[in-house]
């Protein structure tokens, strides 16, 4: 078992985006309550999966274990709209991606028993740097990518904690099998249902196997700078907003799932 990451909750947003820069990780507690944990968790049973949508739902006696995995459950249910842009979270966001920045995707994912351990990755590496100019203080790496996780279990080491290995953000590179940076191995995210952690596409981390006996919740909530593309599928104008959810959406919802001002290139 790999020692806990440590969870350390700042104050103001100024802490958060620091931490963020010098982190690549920030740990938000108690950003959902029980009942808004229990409203999700029916909400995300209740999805179905959409195979041209690029949804997974595997059944366990055939693949093994479940693997349910919903895209952009924003337009599935007006419930998830609140996801897009939820207080304690958004301000990170904007602050870190931009005031124009958006929503690339949301995903409803369910992870049962059996689930296997992934392998070490970062989810998008805009350019490979050499780590000494990283190192310079004058070189400040943009934060293009960030993943809202949304955790509705409390984590246990069986029901498959998500691993980071701290700092690796600022490594200039993919793992490519290397576990360890600067003499620092994974740690695991043991946090409470409820809690959130927003971390940098370039982090080197993994899903972990599922060894216990129950479903692990997840939502993922992926944000960049409005010039990185959104990740709606399916493509080629198939995939269409629900006018009903769109007109419940406020007007900063509705930005974030690309109802932009004209700018460059458009
Ligand atoms: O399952 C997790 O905790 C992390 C998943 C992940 O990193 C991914 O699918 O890219
Ligand atoms: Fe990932």
């Amino acid at each position: 078992m790999p020692d806990a990451l440590p969870l350390v909750a700042h104050d103001s947003l100024e802490d958060q985006v620091k931490a963020l820069y010098r982190d690549g990780y920030v740990y938000l507690p108690g950003v959902l309550n029980r009942d808004q944990l229990g409203e999700l968790r029916d909400r995300m049973d209740a999805l179905t999966a959409i195979p041209e949508s690029f949804d997974t739902h595997t059944d366990p006696a055939e693949h093994g274990y479940l693997n349910k995995s919903i895209n952009n459950v924003f337009n599935r249910h007006e419930h998830f709209l609140r996801f897009l842009d939820h207080p304690g979270v958004i301000e990170i966001e904007e602050a870190v991606h931009g005031e124009d920045c958006h929503c690339i995707g949301m995903t409803s994912w369910m992870t049962g028993p059996g689930r296997p351990d992934q392998t070490l990755h970062s989810d998008w590496l805009a350019l490979s740097l050499p780590e000494d100019i990283l190192a310079d203080p004058r070189v400040r790496l943009p934060i293009f990518i960030t993943t809202a996780h949304f955790y509705l279990d409390d984590l246990t080491e069986e029901l498959g904690p998500t691993h980071f290995v701290p700092g690796s953000h600022l490594s200039g590179r993919r793992p490519d099998g290397e576990t360890t940076w600067k003499g620092k191995s994974e740690k695991a995210i043991m946090c409470q249902a409820g809690d959130v952690v927003i971390f940098r596409c370039e982090v080197w981390h993994r899903g972990t196997a599922n060894t216990s006996s129950q479903t692990r919740y997840l939502l993922q909530v992926h944000y960049a700078m409005r010039m990185i593309t959104q990740k709606y599928p399916p493509y080629l104008n198939r995939f269409q907003f629900d006018p009903d959810i769109l007109d419940k959406a406020t007007e900063r919802q509705l930005r974030l799932m690309g109802n932009h001002r004209p700018s460059n290139y458009d």
